[in-house]
């Protein structure tokens, strides 16, 4: 069926809190529950696109909600074509510039969009784009972590088979990072690979002096140490850092990344398939890291990032963080430390009833 033949006859929107199994504690904020825009584009053969919008705080539902409805009336009647949709859309806010809420929801009709026109063709996403359910390695993602409290958990991610933990940092002074990192290295041993995440939390001078003290502890890598759109401060630390510096959850469409990238802010990347503006933009980021020899890992949207990934010349890690497993019907599932893609589409497929319970 060409995507020609497959109309969009209906963009629906719902808005949830989804308790998270971890609490979301980061150096610049907690996420005590998850908001979540859930995203359908129905269509004129009866198949049905889902994705979700990760909205970081209840005050994004309800206007991202409304920019959903009247982004409705602008593509109800069209063919489900993801990058002819997203050209179109960029072309009509062009003054207006996509970053912020408009930008998200855009992505999550992106994502819904390839949803449905897998779908229509039976086959998961990543076979669409040419490549295959290829399990990709995945890093068990926590919040801010006392090891003492969280040891036993943490042993579990090792039972899971995860080969690397992300633990975020950077809520006390560094000899409390010390402490922390210190205590996780202890149970996670030498052969596992630890990430640490200061979620923009430093200032240049301290995020250098906390590279120079933590390289005794063969971090894999220290993620946005200072304010994401500080590229010149990025790469001020990663020239005296002994360790790689990883970011890329806050750029805006590729035009950020390329920037950073030619701030020579990173040693690895790791866009936001919402942020970045979804699989049809994700591939286009995905070639920028090739051209620059950048791993590239996903920030997360587990469901999608397992179909984007195996199709990303430099994939690095996925990042396990299930933000909206408490409302699928089939959450992701890490099979020896790896996640594979699950379809047909992005394998997105709603819990009603956990729907209905955490709607909002
Ligand atoms: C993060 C930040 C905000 C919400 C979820 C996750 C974090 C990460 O920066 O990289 O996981
Ligand atoms: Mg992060």
């Amino acid at each position: 069926m060409s995507a020609e033949h497959l109309k969009i006859q209906d963009l629906k929107a719902r808005t949830v809190m989804v308790p998270t199994k971890r609490p979301l504690r980061t150096a610049s904020g907690s996420i005590p529950a998850v908001p979540l825009l859930l995203l359908d584009v129905e269509t004129d053969a009866g198949v049905t696109g889902s994705a979700y919008v990760f909205g970081y705080a209840p005050i994004t539902l309800a206007p991202m909600a409304a920019i959903s409805k009247s982004l409705r009336e602008m593509i109800v009647g069209k063919p489900v074509a993801p990058a002819e949709r997203a050209r179109e859309l960029e072309a009509k806010f062009r003054l207006l510039g996509r970053q912020g809420l408009l930008g998200m929801v855009l992505s999550g009709l992106d994502m819904a969009l390839w949803d449905a026109l897998a779908r229509a063709h039976d086959v998961p996403v990543v076979q669409l784009l040419g490549g295959e359910k290829r399990p990709v390695p995945a890093y068990d993602s926590y919040g801010i972590v006392d090891p003492k409290e969280n040891r036993v958990e943490l042993e579990a991610s090792l039972a899971q088979g995860f080969k690397a933990i992300k633990i975020k940092v950077g809520d006390g002074d560094l000899a409390h990072d010390v402490k922390t990192i210190a205590g996780v290295r202890e149970i996670i041993g030498d052969d596992v690979a630890l990430m640490i995440d200061y979620n923009q939390s430093l200032t240049v001078p301290e995020a250098i002096r906390r590279a120079e003290r933590l390289a005794e502890f063969d971090l894999h890598w220290i993620e946005e140490p200072v304010a994401a759109e500080d590229l010149a401060g990025h790469a001020e630390i990663r020239a005296a850092s002994p360790i790689p510096i990883q970011t890329g959850e806050n750029w805006w469409f590729p035009q950020d990344m390329a920037h950073a990238i030619e701030a020579g802010a990173c040693d690895m990347a790791m866009p936001d398939l919402m942020k970045i503006g979804g699989i049809t933009a994700w591939q286009r980021a995905a070639g920028q890291a090739e051209a620059a020899s950048i791993p590239m890992s996903s920030h997360l949207f587990i469901e999608a990032s397992a179909h984007v990934l195996p199709v990303t010349p430099t994939c690095h890690w996925l990042e396990y963080l299930d933000a909206a497993g408490a409302i699928l019907a089939d959450p992701p599932v890490v099979q020896d430390g790896m996640v594979a893609a699950c379809g047909p589409g992005l394998g997105i497929n709603w819990d009603e009833s956990a729907v209905e319970r955490h709607a909002v």
